[in-house]
C-alpha cells in the first residue's frame, strides 16, 4: 500500500491533474467528504488528508510515503528525515514582508529601529532578518497575519502573498520578497528503499507531468 498525505484546498485542486497523469483518481472529494482516508481508483493507493503543516510530519515519521508540501512549511519543518525529488511547480506565491501603506520600512532600518513582526513562519523571519543584521521581535500567530500592524501588535508581518489582494484590502504594502514558493512532493527515506518501484512510477509520472505543464 502507498500512503499519499495531501492538505485540502489548492494543494489538493493542483495536484488532482498530477495524480491523473500517474492514473491515480480519488473515489470522494475531500472538499465534501468527512473522510480523513480516502480510497483511489488504485487498490494499492489511498490519500490521507492533512493540515498543510502537518504533511512533512507524517511522510517523516513513515505514515504516509509522500506527500505534497508548500517550500514554506518545509523551510519551517526543517526537512529531516525526508526526500524532497521534485519541485511540482504548483500553489505558487511569495513569502513576503510587508507593512502598512505609508510606513517607512528602508528608513527604519536605516535608523536601528527595532521592529516587531507577526508570523506564522518564525524560523523563516528569524533566518532572514538575520541575514540582514537586523534585530526584529518575532510574534508568533497561527493565521489573519495581516491583522497585526493594523491594530498595533506589529510593524511588520511576515506572510505569504500570491495576488496581493488581501494585504491591498488591508492597506498594507509588500517592502520585500524573502524567497519564491511552490508546493515539493516529499519521500519518506525508508519508504523509498521498501517500495521504490513503485513510488518511482509515481515521481517519473509527476516529473512528466510539470514538464509537460
Ligand atoms: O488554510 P489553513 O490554515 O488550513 O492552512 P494553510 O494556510 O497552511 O493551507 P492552504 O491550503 O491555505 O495553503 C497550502 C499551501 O499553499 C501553503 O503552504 C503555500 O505553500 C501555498 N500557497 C500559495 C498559499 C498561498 N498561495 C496564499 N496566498 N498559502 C496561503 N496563502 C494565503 C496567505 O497566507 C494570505 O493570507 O493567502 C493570502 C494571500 O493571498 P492573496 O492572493 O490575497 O495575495
Ligand atoms: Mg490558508
Amino acid at each position: 500500500m502507498i500512503t499519499i498525505a495531501l492538505s485540502k484546498g489548492r494543494i489538493f485542486e493542483e495536484t488532482t491533474p498530477l495524480l491523473a497523469a500517474a492514473g491515480i483518481v480519488a473515489l470522494e472529494n475531500p472538499e465534501s467528504s468527512r473522510k480523513l482516508i480516502l480510497p483511489t481508483n488504485c487498490d494499492d493507493v489511498r490519500l490521507i488528508i492533512v493540515r498543510a503543516t502537518d504533511v512533512p510530519t507524517y511522510v517523516q515519521h513513515g505514515a504516509a510515503d509522500i506527500g505534497i508540501a508548500g517550500k514554506d512549511v518545509l523551510d519551517e519543518h526543517g526537512g529531516a528525515g525526508l526526500y524532497q525529488p521534485l519541485d511540482l511547480n504548483i500553489a505558487r506565491c511569495k513569502m513576503m514582508v510587508a507593512v502598512r501603506e505609508g510606513f517607512d520600512y528602508q528608513g527604519s532600518i536605516r535608523r536601528g529601529a527595532r521592529l516587531k513582526v507577526v508570523t506564522k513562519y518564525v524560523k523563516t523571519a528569524r533566518e532572514h532578518f538575520a541575514a540582514k543584521g537586523m534585530h526584529v521581535d518575532l510574534i508568533k500567530l497561527y493565521g489573519s497575519m495581516e491583522l497585526g500592524p493594523l491594530v498595533g501588535l506589529a510593524d511588520a508581518i511576515v506572510d505569504l502573498v500570491s495576488t496581493g489582494g488581501t494585504l491591498r484590502a488591508n492597506h498594507l504594502q509588500a517592502v520585500e520578497e524573502i524567497s519564491a514558493i511552490s508546493s515539493r512532493l516529499v519521500v519518506n527515506q525508508a519508504a523509498f528503499k521498501l517500495k521504490r518501484e513503485r513510488l518511482q512510477s509515481i515521481m517519473d509520472a509527476f516529473a512528466r507531468a510539470v514538464n509537460a505543464g
